[in-house]
């Protein structure tokens, strides 16, 4: 608690000694929709930035890649165009395969579990990040993933040729191993993809399919908690360096408190969007016994891949994570 201690202090002395400090205007590009918990949790991070500095750094979130898309914003934010902003950080699992740490299939299935394993990778992503002009501030995780279809799905047999939505490149090698079509598509554009049958499936959160309404769509719900993602926050290392200490107590103090307020609307969010998926209709339960089995495999498979190209770095994540276990 010692950095939300400085944080409260620094806050006090910047409204009584720094008030008259040039303000700074942070714009701070974010994906997902302005109600997903993720940005709710960046708006709160932002408002206690502000506070926190005494209004010397007043923060702006975009949510719903307005500002930048998904895709773009750790460029942007790496060049300077943005000098925060949030993404989810196994989308960069093609540039390194230790970013896609957390989406190895059946390795971390609970939060608990997922907080473990993060514990363990934090250091290795940091300096990750650090070699490529970026400051970690925080990370939050999505809830555990399942898969949702518009028809009964039983076996991996049932999934052949249909159209996958995929949003990293452990979802699209999902899709090879179980014979569907993977397509990428960011989450704020998959309402449409689903109404118009771009895609007719996906592995995601009850949250990302509460928030975009699948049920108007899709039908079927499989809880197979297959691992928890995280979306992380990033500061441009050049805009980092040039902040003086205060700032900086601040900007670590409201992210240590934001991972921990995420994590926690997070948890909460799980079973409320269950309950919204089912009652607007859908079939919410966990997968049939063949189905598990077939997943299991295939997990093993994928966790066999992952380890091969995540190298010594990837090993050593693993490791860590079962000493804590
Ligand atoms: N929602 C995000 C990533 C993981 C999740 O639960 C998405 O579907 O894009």
């Amino acid at each position: 608690m010692n950095k939300l201690m400085t944080v409260i202090a620094a806050a006090a002395f910047a409204v009584t000694g720094v008030a008259a400090a040039k303000a700074e205007k942070w714009d701070m590009p974010m994906a997902y929709s302005g109600s997903n918990f993720h940005s709710v949790t960046g708006a709160e991070f932002a408002k206690c930035v502000t506070t926190g500095t005494g209004g010397a750094i007043e923060i702006v979130t975009h949510p719903s890649g307005s500002l930048f898309k998904g895709n773009d914003i750790k460029r942007a934010v790496q060049t300077g165009q943005a000098p925060i902003g949030e993404r989810l950080m196994s989308a960069h699992q093609n540039e390194n395969a230790v970013f896609g740490f957390d989406s190895i299939p059946f390795l971390a299935t609970s939060f608990d579990d997922a907080a473990k394993l993060w514990k363990a990778a934090k250091p290795t992503l940091t300096k990750i990040l650090e070699d490529q002009n970026l400051v970690l501030l925080y990370a939050v995780p999505w809830p555990p993933q399942g898969f949702y279809f518009k028809k009964e799905v039983n076996s991996v047999a049932d999934m052949k040729g249909i159209k996958f939505r995929a949003y990293n490149a452990a979802t699209a090698r999902i899709a090879e191993l179980t014979g569907m079509l993977p397509v990428q598509i960011e989450a704020a554009e998959i309402s449409q993809a689903f109404a118009t049958g771009v895609a007719e499936s996906m592995i995601s959160s009850g949250a990302t399919g509460y928030d975009r309404k699948v049920w108007e769509s899709l039908t079927h719900f499989y809880e197979v908690d297959a691992w928890l993602p995280r979306n992380y926050v990033m500061v441009n290392g050049d805009v980092w360096k040039g902040l003086d200490d205060a700032k900086k107590n601040v900007l670590t103090g409201c992210a240590e408190l934001a991972e921990y307020a995420g994590t926690w609307r997070a948890v909460e969010y799980t079973q409320f969007t269950l309950n919204g998926l089912k009652s607007n209709g859908m079939k919410v339960g966990p997968a049939g016994d063949t189905l598990k089995e077939e997943l299991r495999q295939i997990g093993e498979t994928m966790t066999k891949e992952w380890l091969d190209s995540a190298g010594a770095e990837g090993k050593a994540i693993i490791d860590a994570y079962k000493a804590m276990k």
